[in-house]
């Protein structure tokens, strides 16, 4: 196995890193700590390049079914992590093991999947960023898991998740992920809505007890997006999320995965939404990828926009970088990029170019000017009125009293354009 070596940035190996230099400091810590990369079973162990309109364009059967062709998966997937220097891994139950015809016999395949998963990680090091459970692929969720209208669904639903859970605690994972596959309608014209989203909170508090009192010290996730499979998700955005959370009194169990292409999906952008979790206290994982503005679909591209990562990396650090999170790819190579070359390619761009997000981040936190302009923009809320009223000191007969003789008020230029200038000349100029 040949390692992906850091050459620097003048390298023209393709197989070589030119900004990921795992053990390079930047702000204290080193670019691995910070950055957490993870690898997604399904895109890049399982996605065999078909679409809506064609078949597969890449074999990775391995030459193998069953059992067998679950572990040359597997045997793959740790190479391939080594290969690449990536510590963790995050998957779907149904991506590790095949899935039975019951749900005793899916658990039992997992078992046996999950104790092979556990000698790899013993060898290597590597282990789950997150696990999940498949509540969208089978039929029998077509009209979602715990937002069901059949109450078995809702019960096979719980079983997964159980399982799930214990796989997590098996391997040692400091994640648990729901992303609401179709946890949502196509139409309110066959849709009880309130039950709905009574059911989603009770599934998530059930979820929550049994982690809690079986082991799982990490984070819960959820993992926000807007629409697809169904018209409309429950867990639209993250401020939608925030809502959820706090409305079942789940905000202190719960964080939110933030996924990019979601965000483009939803009107937003991957750094507003990061925000959003983190004002409210929610930061806590990320899945890297990139969508198409001009698309209305999660296209799941590696993320090679630098302007894109740089702003990422400036929000995960402003909310004090990761502690369970970390930047999974959940991005497949183009249907056209179908070698495992190209693979391995795609995520020399996406590490690559979330090292350059990190230190370019990092230089427009120290360089000072962005973080100054905001704290001289709010500065009448240092001092006078503005303390006051931030303080609670004032009430609004106390303002309008203050604010009757007030004449001339001048609000100073936004500057926009110059902050934009600043990040340019940050992004490219000067050394790495
Ligand atoms: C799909 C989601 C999915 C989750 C895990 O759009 O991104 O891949 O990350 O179920
Ligand atoms: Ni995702
Ligand atoms: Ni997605």
């Amino acid at each position: 196995m040949n390692k992906i070596e850091y050459k620097g940035p003048e390298s023209k190996d393709a197989f070589s890193f030119r900004h990921y230099d795992k053990n390079r400091v930047v702000g204290g810590k080193t670019m691995g700590e910070q950055l957490r990369f993870a690898m997604s079973w399904w895109h890049t162990v399982n996605a065999s390049g078909t679409d809506m309109f064609g078949g597969d364009t890449m074999d990775k059967t391995f030459g193998l079914s069953g059992l067998d062709m679950y572990k040359a998966k597997a045997d793959f997937a740790f190479d391939f992590m080594q290969k690449l220097g990536i510590d963790f891994y995050c998957f779907h139950d149904v991506d590790v093991a095949p899935e039975g015809e019951t749900l005793a016999e899916s658990v039992k395949n997992l078992e046996i999947m999950t104790d092979y998963l556990l000698e790899k990680q013993k060898q290597t090091g590597i282990r789950p960023l997150w696990v999940t459970a498949n509540m969208f692929g089978a039929k029998k969720f077509m009209a979602g898991a715990a937002t069901s209208p059949d109450a078995d669904v809702f019960a096979i639903a719980a079983g997964k998740v159980k399982a799930g859970i214990d796989a997590a605690v098996k391997l040692g994972a400091k994640g648990y992920v729901f992303w609401g596959g179709r946890e949502g309608y196509d139409t309110l014209l066959n849709t009880d809505v309130a039950l709905e989203l009574d059911n989603l909170g009770r599934f998530m508090k059930m979820a929550r007890d049994y982690g809690r009192s079986h082991g799982f010290d990490g984070d819960f996730y959820i993992e926000p997006k807007p629409k697809e499979p169904t018209k409309h998700q429950y867990d639209f955005d993250a401020a939608t999320c925030a809502n959820f959370l706090r409305a079942n009194g789940l905000e202190k169990d719960f964080k939110l995965n933030i996924e990019a292409n979601h965000a483009t999906l939803a009107g937003h952008t991957f750094q507003h939404e990061l925000r959003m979790a983190a004002v409210n206290g929610l930061f806590g994982s990320i899945d890297a990828n990139q969508g198409d503005t001009l698309l209305g679909w999660d296209t799941d591209q590696f993320p090679t926009n630098v302007y894109d990562t740089t702003f990422c990396m400036y929000e995960v650090i402003k909310a004090g970088g990761f502690t369970n999170g970390g930047l999974n790819f959940d991005a497949k190579a183009r249907r056209q990029s179908n070698t495992l070359d190209d693979t391995l390619l795609s995520y020399i761009a996406g590490m690559d170019a979330f090292a350059l997000g990190l230190i370019k981040a990092h230089r427009i936190i120290e360089d000072g000017r962005v973080d100054a302009f905001i704290k001289e923009r709010y500065s009448s809320y240092e001092k006078g009125i503005g303390r006051r009223i931030v303080s609670g000191e004032e009430t609004l007969e106390s303002l309008a009293e203050y604010a009757a003789s007030l004449r001339n008020v001048e609000v100073p230029s936004g500057r926009q354009e110059y902050l934009e200038a600043v990040v340019n000349d940050i992004l490219f100029s000067g050394e790495e």
